[in-house]
């Protein structure tokens, strides 16, 4: 693929802290586009989808936090990918992980794709099992047909064995159980430290295998000290060294046609390290090599 097409989605109302709305803009002045122009791509920004601002006072308890709101906006998403032409790599810029119910189902048009959801959570929640109420522990349950029917009806994507996680070190009991119900391939922390990533990622590219990917990658699968702008930060994640390992045997493989780049919190990261972390890698996923 040559062209590539960027889109933002200014949204935190999926999130439990405020500021990852403002992700798009860090990643865009982390030079996303023009390095991937340097890397010989023709991009294009098509600008950013429009969200709906969080209240002062935002309800919680019974529903779940913004739903109407988060289901609208990864709805225009949907439907953005969707009208793409052929054979061009959309890169989605977020914005908190609900967005990606979007990316994924406009992404797949319909037809079978394997997931690699990157991300030191499983986001595998529905409103049943959810401690929070929060929409971004909950897309990729959604995408896999369980959950909320408001979000199920419009995103219902996947088959959930065609799903793969990697980077896991944080889940709720409930998420747990829905996983293993599920058939969802887990690679935790631990199947990190035991396999390495390279064979983790030989192993996933087999288990999808003949399928076209989407890479979903939540900044927070980095280790913090490396990743500090986010909002739900977990200890002993990525290293710098693993995950553009990961990126670049994805790569290889030829068969990722579409990326998400997630849950960067300006407010919260250190001179733009996190959202410079994530270009890097999205680089290496496009095919940049050091020689
Ligand atoms: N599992 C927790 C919840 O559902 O509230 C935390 C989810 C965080 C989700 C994010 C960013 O990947
Ligand atoms: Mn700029
Ligand atoms: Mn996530
Ligand atoms: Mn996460």
């Amino acid at each position: 693929m040559e062209r590539v097409a960027v889109v933002g989605v200014p949204m935190d109302l999926g999130a439990n802290r405020r500021g990852v709305d403002m992700g798009p803009s860090a990643l865009r002045y982390a030079r996303l586009l023009e390095q991937l122009e340097d890397l010989g791509y023709t991009v294009e920004d098509l600008g950013d989808v429009p969200v709906s601002l969080a209240r002062a006072s935002r309800r919680r308890g019974r529903g779940l936090a913004y739903l109407e709101e988060i289901r609208a906006a990864a709805l225009v998403l949907k439907e953005r990918l969707a009208a793409l032409p052929e054979g061009v790599f959309p890169i989605v810029l977020g914005g908190d992980h609900s967005l990606s119910m979007g990316s994924v189902a406009g992404a797949a048009r319909g037809r079978r794709v394997g997931v690699v959801w990157v991300d030191a959570h499983a986001d595998f929640n529905t409103p049943e099992t959810s401690p929070s109420g929060n929409v971004h522990g909950m897309p990729l349950a959604v995408l896999s047909g369980l959950g909320h029917p408001r979000l199920t009806e419009v995103f219902r994507a996947v088959d959930p064995k065609d799903v793969v996680l990697v980077g896991v070190r944080s889940l709720d009991p409930g998420e747990k159980r829905l996983l293993k119900e599920a058939g969802v391939r887990v690679y935790t922390m631990h199947e990190v430290d035991r396999l390495g990533v390279a064979r983790i990622a030989e192993e996933v590219l087999k288990h999808l295998q003949g399928l076209p990917l989407h890479v979903s990658l939540d900044a927070d699968v980095l280790d913090p000290t490396l990743a500090p702008g986010v909002g739900t930060p977990v200890p002993g994640g990525l290293t710098y060294r693993e995950a553009h390992l990961l990126m670049e045997i994805l790569a290889e493989s030829g068969r990722v046609q579409s990326l998400d780049l997630v849950e960067v919190n300006p407010i919260l990261d250190e001179r733009n390290r996190t959202a410079e972390m994530l270009v890097g890698l999205a680089l290496s996923l496009l095919g940049k090599r050091i020689f």
